[in-house]
């Protein structure tokens, strides 16, 4: 008799990610543009799409530390997502100039969009080991140190370095060590 499979986590295929805006415009940093991201994520996590290790959304990207069965797949839905989604917020806010600058930044053989938030690629880079997925999350936490936004990784509100190692609260996140 074949017997189901216990939820043991599997081990972590992870992949470092790097998605960039379309035209490095720089909005991902805005509180309710970030929200959204990271609920999306969260939105994967929950229904067993992704693990999340780690993460950091710049002004015009991020970085994540991810595993799933089928990446491309899950950015793919994460990027048309949060597009849409940013979209709505943008004209809900009567934001016209970055709407504008999005418009302008579509790839033009893709007709069925008008706006694009982000640029088609996501640079996945498999993770070999525990050296490398620490280095990988020390480089994601210090990534707005890198950019000039913060002097401290605790001081910058967009990444998963103070869940991790300031208050502990990684119900967010796949802990891996
Ligand atoms: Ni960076």
């Amino acid at each position: 008799m074949k017997q189901r499979r216990a939820a043991v986590p599997r081990p972590p295929e992870a992949h470092f990610i790097a998605c960039v805006t379309a035209d490095r415009i720089p909005i991902l940093a805005d509180p309710e543009i970030a929200s959204l991201i990271l609920n999306t994520f969260q939105f994967l996590r929950h229904r067993q799409r992704i693990e999340l290790y780690g993460y950091v959304l710049l002004p015009d990207h991020m970085h994540a530390l991810v595993a799933s069965e089928d990446l491309s797949k899950e950015m793919r839905c994460l990027k048309s997502w949060t597009a849409k989604e940013t979209v709505k917020v943008l004209q809900s806010r009567g934001e016209t100039k970055i709407l504008t600058c999005l418009k302008r930044a579509r790839i033009t053989d893709r007709l069925d969009q008008s706006f694009q938030l982000w640029r088609p690629k996501f640079h996945p880079k498999l993770i070999h080991g525990s050296n490398m997925f620490h280095q990988k999350l020390d480089y994601i936490h210090g990534n707005p140190i890198k950019h000039g936004l913060v002097k401290d990784p605790a001081a910058w509100p967009y990444s998963s370095y103070k869940s991790l190692y300031i208050t502990g609260e990684t119900e967010g996140l796949d802990v891996w060590f």
